[in-house]
């Protein structure tokens, strides 16, 4: 992989508890690592262990196991101070305790969490042993605190804390500042290439194209907007080539065929992909394509009922072309607006929408739905890319997505 995230912008979560609550074994149980010792040992943790990884469906995260801190003496005395020191870089704090040993150190970790600001899951862990009583769930439902149960020795309701980390994170890390601005760079130039066909909106354009030309604005980038037919009038124009030609998917092979080669190309589908949900995961799904069969069940998602421009793709391009690719009858449902169904069973695919009237915290979530329910997802831009044969050089401005495509391959 070539693209890495600076520590600094990582989300950290931090752990905190009692000694022996299973902290550490949670952390290994999320990661699916050892990376932490567990023991039965009281005190195992000492230093603070950290652990970058990417977290579906938070992106780069930085988790960190404490030392259990409800300890007195000369070397509790030093463990704490460590572990104090940890709330002061911590976004997102963990509370992990026993099931039924909800207490006032609890009460205090949530105290020292609360008057940082910093939200807080619960984790009533080894409920194997035993429950949080009700009441006390219901405080903590008050304060808005998400409590969920696990019993991470067991590998149990680590799905439920993947979500609850999601649901409790800042609104800021999950809201991905960029659409395209980060691709194309300040003073450099992204050529966004808008049909206007009898599908396009009278007299507008639609908030995909909208929101990328403001992304490149407040990125001091330059932005230069055509129709199809005259982007390779106005490519020869330029006396140098664009960062990053961005094109409506209806358009994509023409606009390949006028684009030189060297030049980086994609979709606003693609684009929002990334800024909407997550990319990476989105590209495993439309790679799934290929393991569909005649008679597997096709769900697409659209979030809102009237998509502006080509509002067959979803029910008539794509469809065509999947059944043309799998060789013979598909079944496929369509779902609109806010209620994404919550059975998944008989889905083999989901191909969603670019979703731009949902925020990002809505699709991530129906992503991670997805990912739990073990069904492949992706979105119209990729699907589109896929069938056009075009996947390749489509992701080439997005080096993890271009990586799983490519090892993927290589795999097949
Ligand atoms: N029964 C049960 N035991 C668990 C569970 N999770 C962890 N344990 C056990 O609890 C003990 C302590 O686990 P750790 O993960 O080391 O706990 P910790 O909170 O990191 O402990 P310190 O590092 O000492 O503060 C180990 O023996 C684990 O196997 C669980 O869900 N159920
Ligand atoms: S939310 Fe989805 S269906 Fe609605 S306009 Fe955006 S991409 Fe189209
Ligand atoms: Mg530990």
């Amino acid at each position: 992989m070539t693209e890495r995230a600076p520590k600094g912008m990582r989300l950290h979560i931090g752990i905190f508890g009692r000694r022996n609550v299973g902290k550490s074994s949670l952390l290994n149980a999320v990661t699916r690592q050892q990376v932490s010792i567990v023991s039965e040992q009281a005190g195992t943790t000492t230093d603070p262990v950290e652990k970058p990884m990417e977290l579906l469906p938070l992106g780069p995260v930085l988790f960190i196991d404490t030392a259990g801190i409800d300890d007195e003496g000369a070397l509790g005395e030093l463990r704490v101070q460590k572990t104090r020191q940890i709330f002061e870089r911590t976004d997102l704090g963990v509370i992990v305790t026993e099931a039924d040993q909800w207490g006032n150190f609890e009460e205090m970790l949530l105290g020292e969490l609360q008057s940082r600001r910093i939200p807080v899951v619960a984790v009533f862990n080894k409920t194997d042993q035993g429950h949080p009583n009700s009441e006390l769930l219901r405080r903590l439902s008050d304060q808005k605190i998400i409590a969920i149960k696990t019993a991470a020795a067991l590998g149990e309701g680590i799905a439920d804390f993947r979500q609850a980390l999601l649901n409790a994170a800042p609104a800021d890390i999950i809201n991905n500042p960029s659409i395209l601005g980060d691709l194309v760079g300040a003073g450099e130039m992204a050529v966004l290439v808008v049909p206007i066909d009898k599908e396009a909106p009278k007299g507008r354009l639609i908030l995909p194209q909208v929101q990328a030309i403001r992304d490149l604005l407040d990125s001091d980038a330059f932005c230069l907007i055509v129709k199809e037919r005259e982007l390779r009038e106005a490519l020869d124009r330029l006396n140098r080539p664009p960062k990053l030609v961005v094109t409506d998917s209806q358009a994509f092979l023409k606009v390949a065929a006028d684009t030189p080669r060297e030049v980086m190309l994609t979709s606003f589908s693609i684009l929002f992909a990334r800024y909407k949900g997550d990319l990476a995961e989105q590209v495993r799904g439309a790679m799934a394509v290929e393991y569909l069969k005649p008679g597997d069940n096709i769900l697409i998602a659209e979030a809102c009922s009237h998509h502006p421009i080509g509002e067959d793709i979803g029910r008539v391009k794509i469809p065509r072309w999947l059944t043309q690719y799998v060789g013979g009858k598909l079944e496929f449902t369509t779902v609109q607006g806010h209620d994404f169904p919550q059975d998944l069973s008989k889905d083999n695919l989901v191909i969603h929408c670019g979703a731009c009237m949902l925020n990002r915290k809505e699709m991530l979530n129906r992503i991670l739905h997805c990912k739990q329910a073990g069904v492949p997802v992706t979105n119209y831009g990729l699907v589109i890319a896929y069938s056009l044969g075009i996947f390749e050089r489509a992701l080439e401005p997005f080096p993890i997505a271009l990586e799983i495509y490519r090892q993927a391959g290589r795999i097949q």
